[in-house]
C-alpha cells in the first residue's frame, strides 16, 4: 500500500504540473481525489491492514492527500496567472498608433444656405413646416387661384401623374401654406422649404428640380408695410446692412397686390456689370398680399384676415453666396467641387 501512495503521489504531482488548462487540472483531481478517484480506492483497502500498520497509512495517505491538493491549486494559480498574461497580450492597445481618420463628408453648400435662412425665420418667430412633394392639382393650383388655362397647368411644363390631371409633383411649395391654414388655421407665421418640380431644360440656371423656400403671415392687420418691413430684414441678414432693396410691381394668381423683389447689385453698386447682367439690380424673390379668394377658400375671412406670402429659390442664392457659376453643379455631386465648401 505504501508503494501505491507513493506511486499515486509522484504520478500525481508530474501529471498536475504538466496540465495546461482549467479543465485538465480539473479532470486530474477528479482522477485523484474525486469520490470514485485512486487515492479513495487505496483508502478503501485500510481495512485489509493490521492495527500498527493502520495509523502509518493512514497519516501517508493524508500526505499524499493533501500533497495532491496543493500541488492543484498551485498549478491552478499557475494557469490563472498564465491567462491574465495571454489576455493581457492579446488586449494589447497602442495608444501611439494614429487614429484612422473617418472620411464623414460635409454639409451641402446649399444646405448650408437653407440652414442659414431657416434660423433667421426662426429668430423672427416663424415656424417651419413641411409637406408632400405629391399633391392634388387642387391645392397646387385651384386653392392658389391659379386660373383653368393658365400655363403653369400645362403637361409640358408640369409633371402630372395620372390621366386625368389630379396628382402632380408640387410645382411650389405654396400647397403646403394652404394646408397649413387648413389644419393650423390663423393667425400663422410659417416657412415651408422644400423640392420642387418643373419640366425645364436643364441648363446653367435651370433644373427639373430645384429648391424653394415660401413664407406666409396671416393675422388682423396685417399690411404690405409688413411684408416690406420683414423681408428688407431678411434680406440685410442674407446680404449685408447695407443691402438697398426695391420692390417692383408684378403678378402671381395667389396674391394681389404682387412684387419682384431685387436687390442693387453689390459688384458694381448699380452701375451695371457682369454679375447682374448690366442690370444694375439682381432679382431675389416674390411676394405679395394673400388674395381675398385664397384666404376664403382655406376657411379664412379675409375682411377679418390679411396676410402676405413670399418665395424665394434656393439654388440662385446658394450660387450668389458662394460663386458658383452653373446651376447643375450644385446638384451633380462632384466631391471636387463639394469639397470646396
Ligand atoms: C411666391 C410669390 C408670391 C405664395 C403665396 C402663398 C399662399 F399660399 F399663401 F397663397 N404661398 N406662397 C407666394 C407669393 C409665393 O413665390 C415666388
Amino acid at each position: 500500500m505504501k508503494e501505491q501512495l507513493e506511486a499515486i503521489r509522484s504520478q500525481a504531482l508530474t501529471s498536475i504540473a504538466a496540465a495546461q488548462d482549467a479543465a485538465a487540472l480539473e479532470a486530474l483531481r477528479v482522477q485523484y481525489l474525486g469520490k470514485k478517484g485512486e487515492l479513495t480506492a487505496v483508502l478503501k483497502q485500510m481495512g485489509k491492514l493490521s492495527p500498527e500498520e493502520r495509523p502509518v497509512m493512514g497519516q501517508l495517505a493524508n500526505e499524499v492527500r493533501s500533497a495532491v491538493e496543493s500541488a492543484v491549486e498551485s498549478q491552478s494559480a499557475v494557469l490563472a496567472q498564465k491567462a491574465m498574461a495571454q489576455k493581457l497580450e492579446d488586449e494589447t492597445l497602442d495608444v501611439t498608433i494614429p487614429g484612422k481618420k473617418a472620411a464623414i463628408g460635409h454639409k451641402h453648400p446649399m444646405y448650408t444656405v437653407l440652414d442659414e435662412i431657416k434660423e433667421i425665420f426662426i429668430n423672427m418667430g416663424f415656424e417651419i413646416m413641411d409637406g408632400p412633394e405629391i399633391e392634388q392639382s387642387d391645392y397646387n393650383f385651384t386653392k392658389l387661384n391659379t386660373p383653368d388655362d393658365h400655363p403653369a397647368r400645362e403637361w409640358s411644363d408640369t409633371f402630372y401623374l395620372d390621366e386625368e390631371s389630379r396628382t402632380l409633383l408640387r410645382t411650389q411649395t405654396s400647397p403646403m401654406q394652404i394646408r397649413a391654414m387648413e389644419e393650423h388655421g390663423v393667425p400663422i407665421r410659417m416657412i415651408s422649404p422644400g423640392r420642387v418640380y418643373r419640366k425645364d431644360e436643364v441648363d446653367a440656371t435651370h433644373s427639373p428640380m430645384f429648391h424653394q423656400i415660401e413664407g406666409l403671415v396671416v393675422d388682423k392687420g396685417i399690411t404690405m408695410a409688413d411684408l416690406k418691413g420683414t423681408l428688407n430684414a431678411v434680406i440685410r441678414e442674407i446680404y449685408g446692412p447695407d443691402t438697398v432693396t426695391r420692390f417692383r410691381p408684378h403678378h402671381f394668381p395667389f396674391t394681389e397686390p404682387s412684387c419682384e423683389v431685387d436687390i442693387q447689385c453689390h459688384k458694381c453698386g448699380g452701375v451695371g456689370c457682369p454679375t447682374c447682367k448690366g442690370e444694375g439690380w439682381i432679382e431675389v424673390l416674390g411676394a405679395g398680399m394673400v388674395h381675398p379668394k385664397v384666404l376664403r377658400g382655406c376657411g379664412v375671412d379675409p375682411d377679418v384676415y390679411s396676410g402676405y406670402a413670399f418665395g424665394m429659390g434656393l439654388e440662385r442664392l446658394a450660387m450668389g453666396q458662394f460663386k458658383i457659376s452653373d446651376l447643375r453643379l450644385i446638384f451633380e455631386n462632384d466631391i471636387r467641387f463639394l469639397e470646396q465648401f
